[in-house]
């Protein structure tokens, strides 16, 4: 850390940059995609229009920053890295720096458990988060584990409850890969092809139009672990995971389809988010609404079941075009109020 900061309870720059993201009022937008590798942020870059500037920046924490505009309505890409603390950093962090609601949309990349496939897309109606429980002890040997178990009734694995995405968001996403609705039909936007749909289905693939590719509307398992909670074997470390991923898969009635690190945490502080500044400009006492309205959509690209696994060139093809509906997506959406840009350094 090279710059001082002030305020130890949500430390700032004297310029007002956010200590981790590393950026200002002004240089992110109400809009955004965030996405976990910064290489599919740069993808997305070239999707934003060449015409007016953009804004760009890597913090020394990792976050990449790209704000610009797509068909001239201000958005911004964020690359966050991996898992549920980075997650955390990003959207506390940008919350504090922008005003009126925000929307925040995942583009990601999964491991399949459930109907899909490496090459299928996946529309995250909610996410749990799946953690290690560091209170269950480590055995010598497996007799006392079950009579533990017996005892204590817990397990070495913690499930918690479903948060949901904005669900007008969600069936946005979906209809932008149908992209032009005919009475029951949508032009896929994969393909061109005309798909008989109802935005009504759920848990039920949808055959894309792309080779072997489909999308699917289901839950998330946000793990924090790419290992250990995602049910991976790794001898070199006592992890008590056999039978994981089937249990993950069947928590819920309505069967999980993924697994990834980052979506449950979108989901609960978009749940958790207020709308502060707005009760205190009004005088009201209570939360009356969320102030982040989020939803998320991966590509499938291990199979846990099979093994199988995605071609590059394929992901790179699902990237750019799973990045260019929810883009259309976020265009879709009023806003109150956005802003960016009035005092910033575009470079
Ligand atoms: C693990 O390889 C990473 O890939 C997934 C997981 O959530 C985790 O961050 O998402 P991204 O492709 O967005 O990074
Ligand atoms: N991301 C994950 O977290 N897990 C996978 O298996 C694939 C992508």
């Amino acid at each position: 850390m090279s710059e001082k900061f002030f305020n130890a309870n949500f430390p700032k720059s004297a310029d007002g940059r956010v200590s981790h993201i590393g950026i200002k009022r002004g240089e992110i937008a109400n809009r955004i995609i965030t996405v976990g590798d910064l290489d599919r942020a740069k993808l997305f870059l070239k999707l934003l229009d060449s015409d007016t500037a953009i804004f760009q920046r890597q913090s020394h924490r990792g976050f990449l920053t790209i704000t610009g505009k797509y068909k001239g309505v201000p958005v911004s890409i964020v690359g966050i890295g991996m898992g549920l603390s980075m997650m955390d950093f990003f959207v506390r962090e940008a919350r504090a720096i922008i005003d009126g609601t925000m929307i925040i949309i995942r583009v990601g990349t999964c491991g399949t458990i459930g109907k899909s496939n490496p090459g299928d897309v996946i529309i995250s109606e909610g996410s749990f988060a799946v953690t290690r429980n560091y209170d269950y002890p480590i055995f010598e040997n497996k007799m006392i584990m079950q009579d533990y178990e017996i005892k204590t009734k817990e397990r070495p694995y913690n499930m918690s409850k479903v948060f949901y995405g904005d669900e007008e968001i969600c069936n946005l996403v979906i209809t932008f890969f149908f992209a032009k609705k005919k009475k029951n039909s949508y032009y896929s936007f994969l393909t061109n092809n005309v798909i008989s749909y109802s935005l009504k289905i759920r848990k039920q693939l949808i055959n894309s139009g792309i080779p072997n590719s489909q999308v699917i509307q289901g839950l998330n398992a946000t793990c924090d672990s790419f290992y250990s909670s995602q049910g991976r074997h790794d001898e070199n470390f006592e992890d008590y995971n056999k039978g994981l991923i089937e249990s993950i898969r069947t928590k819920y009635p309505e069967e999980t389809e993924s697994l990834e690190m980052e979506t449950f945490m979108l989901y609960y502080l978009a749940k958790c988010s207020t709308d502060a500044p707005y009760r205190s400009q009004h005088k009201v006492r209570f939360n009356s609404r969320n102030s982040i309205r989020a939803a998320a959509t991966m590509i499938g690209i291990f199979n846990r079941k099979t093994n199988e696994t995605i071609d590059p060139d394929k992901l790179n093809y699902l990237e750019r075009t799973v990045g260019e509906a929810v883009l259309k997506v976020l265009l879709e959406i009023g806003l109150d109020e956005e802003h960016i840009g009035d005092d910033c350094v575009w470079n």
